[in-house]
Order: C-alpha cells, then structure tokens, then sequence
C-alpha cells in the first residue's frame, strides 16, 4: 500500500534571499526526501511557500525604501526562482499575502473564537507618539531586564536569549524614530496554552522516533509551564481579524503563518482542477504530516501549530518535524545582517546547483550545528563526484565507446566476481532507502556514494583493458554490468542530485527520467545490451584553488571588516573610575564543576562554580559558544559579590568574564595553573 504523506518546508520570509542555511536547515533534506518517497512509490505532496506577514516584513520593507507589498513581491519571485533553479521541487511555492489564505486563517481564527477557546484581554502596550503606532514587538529596542544588554528587542534579547515582554525593557525607544513610548491600553486575544498543556504533553509523550533536539526542547517548555499567547497585533500589515471590535488588528504572524501549509495545499488542488483534493492530505487520518524546519523553529512547530490544529479540530497534527541544527560558514556563525552568507542567487551564478547540493547533503546539521567551507566544497567535488561517481561512469561509457562502438555489449557468462558487485549494490541501495526515510539524509548520502566506489573496485578486479585483449566477452560482460551499475547509480543519486543524474540517463540512452523508475527496481534484471549510447562528456569537472578565491576572500573581507568595526567601537571608553571603586568589584578564579543548559532557552547556561571553600550558581549567556560538556575543569574569572538576580526562574550570583569577539563570546581564563578562589586584581 503507498503511503500518503505531506511534506512541508518552513515557509521563508519575504525579507530577503535564501541562503546556504536556509537551505540545510529545511529545503533540501525535504526535497531528498520526497524525491526518495516519490520514487519508494508513495504519494506525497510537497509544499511551501512565502511568509509575507511580521514585524520582519514591515521593518525590511521600511530599511528598503519600500512598501510591504513591493518587498514581498520581490523577494517572492527571486526566492522562487532560486529554489527551482537549484531543482527543489515543490509542487506549489504559495504565498501568505494571498486572498486564500487570508481567509483560510480568519476561519481557522473564526473556529477557535466560536469555540470559546481564545481569551480576550486588555493590556497595556508601547505606543510611539511621533508614529502614531502600538510598538509591536521587533518595533521597540531597549535595555534588557534580565541582562542589562542595551540593544534587547521588544520580544527578545539576542545577548540572554529571554523572550521579553516590551514593557519590561528599560529605557524603552522607538526603533523607527527612536521617541519614548507612552503606554496605552490595548485589546488582543490570546491562546491560553497553560489549558493545552496536558493534552499536548499526551500528544507529543507517544512520540517515540522524534529527533531529541525537538523533544528536549518541548519538554524545557512544559517543565516552566505554558503562558498565555498573543496572536493578534496592532499593526496595518497582516491579515485582519475577523471580529466586529477588532479595527486595526491583525493576526500575529506566527499564527497565521503554519496556516499558509494549509492554504498553499488548497492553491495546490486548484491548480490541478481537483479543489476538494487538499482535505484527502490534511484531513485524512492516513495521511503523514512531516515538517521539515531549522531548530529555531521548533516551538512553533512542535508546540503553538499542533495547539492550533487540536483545538480547530478535525485536522492531521503533524507526524514528524526533523528539525535540523544549525550550518556554520567557515567556522563563524551565518550573519544575513552583515551579509557574512553565501546567497543562492549568487551561487547559481557560478557553481552547478547539484555541486551544493553534494555538500550541502553530505554535512548536513542533523545532530549538531556542522560547518560549509569553500574547501570541504572542492573536495566534495574534486574527490567524491569527480574521482569516485564521475570516474566510474567516464572510464565505462569511454570503454564502450571504444571498444563496442557506443553500444552497450551483452552479458554472457556471469561469474561470481559479477554477481557479487549486483548483489553488493542491491544492498546498499536499500540501505540508502532506509536511512532516507528516517531521515538520515546525510548518512544516506554517504551510502549512495558507496555504490560508485563498489562500481570502481569492481571495474578494477574484472580488469576490461586486459580482458579486452585476452577473452574479449568477459569484456563485453564486464561493461554491461558496469552499465547496469550505472544505471542504479542514476536512480540512486536521483534525490541528491537530480541534474546530473538526469544527465548521466541521457548519456546512457536510457528512456524516461531516472526519477521515473522504482527504487526497488535499482537492481531489475534488465539486460542493457544492445542501446545505443547517447552523447557522452565529463559529469563534475574538478575546481581548481583560483575558482574559489573569490568567494573565500569575499567572506574574508566581511570578517575584516566585522572585527575592524569591534575594534573601532572598542575604543570608546567608558567614563573613568577610581581605584576605590574598581577595587569593590570581588574577582575570583573559579572553577566550573558542572553546566547544563537552561530550558526553552537557547543562550543560557546553567553554571556550578568552585571558590574553594564556596559553591557559586551562574546563568551565563554562553551556550550559543560554548557546549555543556566542554567546560566542566575550565577555570574562570568570577564577578563573586554581586548581587544575586533571578534569570529564568534560576538564581545566578554572580558572572563570569568573557570577552565580545567578532563571532560570539571568549571566555577569560588564567594562564596558570591557579587554585580555584584566588583573587583577581
Ligand atoms: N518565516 C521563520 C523563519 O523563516 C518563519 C517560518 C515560518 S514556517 C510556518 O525562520
Ligand atoms: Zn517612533
């Protein structure tokens, strides 16, 4: 029985261009997958789209020059372009700006509102007297509450990691005009998810084959208890609420957002004249919902959407969300602000989209945050596509070319060498299969490749170019099994990389598309004898080192740059103190016993420090730096007598030194070796 299953990549903002994160993190790892299943024999729908809505739109658009609308429309059409030149294949790219899907959202905010499942509330908010604006969220900076970082964001501080309340910052401005807000009286309407929890909590308990990433972090969410959730705004882009006191609000845009799947669905089973099609995958119990998305969203995903989906009522919650971690540039984290990226639009201009695609597959961030460098992309490339899958193919199809006039020769006498290299690859194959559909992707890459290699060990031990000479059917029969390796190479690489494997099907005059056949059928006893070879050319030419100087010195130019400016804003001093009181300030060397990280969190960590004769707890904004499990030993400086202040709901007292760098925080250590408690002057 084929499965059904809908796959769905997060949906990108309409802010700005994709990049090679974006694309580890939850486009191509979907698209391998659906390639896979489709070709498994399962029926899958596969579905995207833009975000167009959110604070993010409105203050790109605003930094641009642009309205909202001429933004979304911009980036709508370059991101798609972008993804269907590097062969994602979604069967419908929607967009939530859309009439569908407006009206999609407001029955889905309709439903829960009739249902007497939102709370309404009147509270007090930001307002920004020049602009004549409510201050949602992204709209306001100030001083943190929690950190005292002095750039926190209305909802979040980047330096701490805490989602805030915009009526805590200190010192709170506009961020269009930089005016004090005053604060005035606000409606919206709220999920109350502390009512969710118990069910949400039973829901996601069965899940037994979830990625840990996704259960640790729902579990850090319950254990603090769910709060109360905003999901309206006052705000003049998004989509109005559809209720008769409710002028100048609209949707917060995460809620309407995981809606857009839905309504992308229903574009979708429009533009194929079946329109009622979308219910057979979103509302038939058989039907598999699998989210593909980065960590960042996780959240979202695994906990506010299958809230909303319970409470309308009637829907599929979602079978898996292989969130993935996060993709590194170069050793230094991805920055879209500082341009420090590699940008899809940029790359496709230079490179083949299946090369990336390689990479990308092979290093995927499935367990832990890896890293792309321009280096580890050559050697993909020069090693692996070229000298293993490209040097296999070439010296075969060469051979038949030369030595069997382009046609491929029949197979007479199979000996055992023969069968086993058939044998071998029928396995690995399924092998492949296997890790791809538990989402293993980068695994299954690995195993893919491992067929190629065979291919080679294979064409080595049977010898062609002796055989040629001294028996030349065993020739002949090497060449067709080599062919017929090659074909399953096609099939097999089809997910990863679909353009060469398109090409290879063409230069072995095969019919059809290669993601036409079964991947059961990679090992088929179809005798290849007799076609014709069609043109044939080197597949993956090798990169040489001037290639990508560019691109290396690109990125290292941005690095220059990002630590010159650290440098320049270093200089300013802060006003003078005296010896007095510098000397109030209890440094101390401490030593880290144990570290965990901070539920629902993703900056702190949980320190247990040693002075000697003390113990000492510290939450400290380092866990974007700094694993768990790399610091206990460590020996710090600790900021010992300040006043202790709650983070999270954990007691820290104290601090620990670290200096900004350019790509995160450095922590200060001594030189030597110190006894824990020593003082620091
Ligand atoms: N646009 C956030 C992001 O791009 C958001 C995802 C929506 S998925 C429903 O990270
Ligand atoms: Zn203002």
């Amino acid at each position: 029985m084929p499965r059904k299953i809908l796959v769905t990549s997060a949906l990108p903002y309409s802010n700005g261009l994709i990049h090679i994160g974006h694309l580890a993190g939850a486009y191509l790892p979907a698209d391998i997958y659906v390639r896979y299943q489709r070709m498994a024999g399962n029926d899958v729908v596969f579905i995207c789209g833009a975000d167009e809505h959110g604070v993010p739109i409105t203050i790109a658009a605003m930094k641009q020059g642009k309205t909202p609308q001429e933004l979304v429309d911009k980036y709508y059409k370059t991101n798609r372009d972008s993804f269907e030149k590097f062969g994602i294949n979604f069967n419908n790219f929607s967009r939530t700006s859309l009439p569908l899907h407006h009206k999609t959202s407001q029955e889905f905010f309709l439903a829960l509102h009739k249902k007497g499942k939102l709370k309404e509330k009147e509270i007090k908010q930001l307002f920004c007297p020049e602009d004549k604006m409510y201050l949602a969220d992204r709209y306001v900076n100030g001083i943190c509450p929690k950190c005292g970082a002095d750039d926190a964001r209305g909802d979040q501080c980047e330096k701490c990691g805490s989602w805030l309340d915009p009526l805590s910052l200190k010192n709170p401005k506009c961020a269009i005009c930089g005016a004090e807000p005053i604060v005035k009286i606000t409606k919206h309407w709220y999920l109350p998810m502390a009512d969710f929890q118990p069910e949400l909590e039973t829901w996601l308990k069965q899940k037994k084959n979830w990625k840990d990433n996704v259960m640790n972090y729902c579990n850090g969410w319950f254990k603090e208890g769910l709060r109360d959730r905003a999901i309206t705004r006052d705000l003049d882009w998004g989509i109005p609420v559809p209720l008769p006191d409710a002028e100048g609000k609209v949707m917060y845009v995460w809620f309407d957002a995981p809606i857009g799947y839905i309504s992308s669905t229903k574009e979708w089973a429009e533009k194929i004249g079946q329109p009622d099609l979308w219910k057979d995958y979103w509302q038939n119990p058989n039907c598999e919902l699998i989210h593909f998305i980065g960590k960042d969203n996780i959240v979202f995903h695994a906990i506010f959407w299958p809230a909303t989906l319970m409470e309308v009522g009637g829907y599929n919650l979602p079978t898996q969300i292989p969130a993935n971690e996060f993709l590194n540039l170069e050793g230094r984290k991805l920055s879209t602000s500082k341009n420090y990226a590699v940008w899809l639009p940029d790359y496709l201009e230079k490179f083949d989209p299946d090369l990336l695609r390689y990479a990308l597959a092979a290093n995927l961030p499935e367990n832990k945050d890896t890293d792309f460098s321009w280096k580890q992309f050559q050697k993909c490339n020069n090693n692996e596509l070229a000298d293993i899958l490209g040097n296999f193919v070439n010296r075969t199809l060469t051979f038949v070319n030369k030595y069997c006039d382009g046609i491929i020769p029949p197979a007479k006498n199979i000996s055992e060498l023969d069968s086993n290299v058939l044998n071998e690859v029928v396995e690995i194959s399924a092998e492949a299969g296997e890790l791809i559909d538990s989402f293993k992707i980068r695994a299954a890459t690995a195993k893919v490749m491992d067929i190629a290699r065979a291919g080679n060990r294979y064409f080595d031990s049977a010898q062609p170019w002796q055989t040629r000479k001294t028996d030349f059917e065993a020739c002949q029969t090497t060449l067709n099994i080599c062919c017929r390796l090659i074909r399953t190479l096609a099939i097999c690489f089809h997910p990863f990389i679909p353009f060469s494997s398109d090409k290879i099907w063409t230069m072995m005059g095969l019919d059809g598309n290669p993601s036409d056949e079964h991947w059961q059928d990679v090992a088929k006893e179809i005798d290849l004898a007799g076609i014709k070879l069609g043109k044939t050319e080197i597949i993956f030419k090798k990169i040489d080192d001037e290639e990508l100087q560019p691109e290396i010195d690109r990125l290292e130019k941005i690095v220059a740059e990002m630590e010159q400016k650290n440098n320049v804003e270093g200089i300013t001093l802060m006003p003078q103190i005296s010896f007095d009181e510098f000397g109030k300030t209890d440094l101390r060397v401490a030593k880290i016993l144990t570290a965990e990280p901070v539920p629902k969190t993703k900056k702190l960590l949980k320190l247990s420090l040693s002075i000697g004769t003390e113990k000492k707890q510290v939450v400290a904004g380092i866990a974007e730096f700094y694993k768990p499990e790399e610091l206990p030993g460590r020996k710090v400086i600790l900021v010992a007598n300040l006043v202790p202040v709650k983070l999270r709901g954990i007691e820290s007292q104290g601090m620990i030194l670290a200096a900004n760098a350019p790509d995160g925080l450095s922590l200060v250590t001594v030189d030597k070796n110190v006894p824990e408690g020593s003082k620091v002057s």
